[in-house]
């Protein structure tokens, strides 16, 4: 009898698909199962289906480098970024789902004068928004990053970096995992192996969404769906400005302890981190080329090795144990395209290039609201469709180690 009380473990079978929905959402990543999840949390809304063409978490949700951090180069990205790590932060116990949020800080490093100058005027901005971020010297990373190679005669000696004590790392597929079983648990219907084909129109609004499994008719609909916004927007006929690349990522096999903080070289376009297993989990710039192909390159293995060696080289012999691939929906200024579109009941979570999982919290609770309220959060406003139109870019060119 007491099995029958026992909080489910993960979320419930899938059911059949309904005829209509309050919000039918087109992802079943970090995003999409995040705005689920708000909807019922904060506005009570749960007659809600997520659509997800695979499995829960199965495209970039599932594929990054699990990084968080906020100290960002622009005002707007910077203050937005922090409101989801500030949710980051409180999500295991909310959701009753160990995270494994692991705040061990985030050393960007500087390796000429003009890295440690764009280095202390993000610090700058980040300071000023109360974002713990400043600008270290070789001293003090060797204390946080005893294992690092800083010695002058490294091919690219570290001058300083810019260290910022909240970001850290979180266990990606928990997110998805916590996100999904709390938007179940909130009555929230989620239906995997189920794609959208179509999206059905009158009179500027989306009036039903086609399905491999059936049409269904939707109140509202949101595209949260990472590297396949361009088709999914498309289907509700929205243009993004939009190109979709690969970004690759590796780990080796698991090591005892030896790094304790996330380590980004942007000039070297390598960021290193240790996961809880001990891989050292590497990644490195994102391909040059478009693509919807996740095949992985050799070239990248080569690079960024050979990276990671010039700061680790104690690592020369471990192995690789697994790479992948990721799309990464890259728009002309690196923010997001996030709100409402041209068609009435269409809104969008698109354009994150590799950003996006550091914002899920922070998405799911603004397009949430956008939702229940039909206003744009002020927290969003920067980041509408609309600025590519008005000339109001928002840059956050070069505030990754990822060639962009
Ligand atoms: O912006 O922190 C970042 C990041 C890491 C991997 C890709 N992007």
């Amino acid at each position: 009898m007491r099995e029958l009380f026992r909080p489910r473990r993960m979320w419930r079978r899938q059911q059949e698909l309904k005829s209509s929905y309050d919000v039918v959402i087109v992802g079943g990543g970090s995003h999409g199962l995040a705005a689920a999840y708000y909807l019922k949390r904060d506005h009570g809304i749960r007659n809600v289906a997520v659509l997800e063409q695979r499995y829960i978490g199965s495209g970039a949700a599932g594929r990054n480098t699990t990084i968080l951090r906020s100290n960002y180069k622009t005002p707007e990205g910077a203050r937005f970024y922090d409101q989801s790590v500030k949710l980051y932060e409180g999500l295991s116990q909310e959701l009753e789902f160990n995270l494994l949020f692991s705040q061990c800080g985030h050393l960007t490093l500087a390796h000429s004068d003009r890295a440690m100058f764009v280095m202390a005027n993000r610090a700058e901005v980040n300071r000023q928004l109360g974002i713990d971020s400043r600008l270290i010297y070789p001293e003090e990373i060797r204390r946080l990053a005893p294992a690092m190679r800083l010695d002058q005669g490294a091919t690219f000696p570290v001058m300083g970096a810019l260290y910022h004590p909240p970001g850290g790392i979180i266990r990606h597929d928990a997110v998805v995992w916590g996100f999904a079983r709390g938007a179940d648990r909130g009555g929230v219907e989620l239906h995997q192996n189920t794609e959208v084909t179509g999206l059905e129109r009158a009179n500027g609004r989306v009036t039903a969404v086609r399905t491999n499994r059936g049409t269904i008719k939707a109140g509202v609909v949101l595209s949260c769906t990472a590297g396949w916004s361009s088709e999914t927007c498309r289907m509700a006929g929205v243009s993004l400005p939009i190109t979709t690349h690969i970004l690759q990522a590796c780990v080796t096999e698991p090591l005892k302890p030896l790094l304790d903080v996330v380590v980004v070289s942007s000039q070297m376009h390598v960021y290193i981190s240790q996961t809880d297993r001990g891989e050292i989990l590497l990644g490195a710039e994102i391909e040059p080329w478009t693509t919807y192909r996740m095949q992985g390159t050799l070239n990248f293995l080569q690079e960024v090795c050979r990276h990671t060696l010039e700061l680790f080289p104690q690592l020369e012999r471990v192995r690789i144990l697994r790479s992948w691939a990721g799309l990464c929906d890259l728009t002309p200024d690196y923010s997001p395209i996030l709100g409402a579109t041209e068609v009435e009941n269409f809104h969008v979570s698109a354009g994150w290039g590799t950003y996006g999982f550091k914002a899920a919290p922070i998405v799911g609770k603004t397009l949430a609201e956008l939702v229940a309220t039909n206003k744009t959060p002020e927290l969003i406003a920067p980041f509408a469709l609309e600025r590519f139109y008005e000339d109001r870019l928002v840059s956050e060119l070069a505030a990754a180690a990822v060639s962009h």
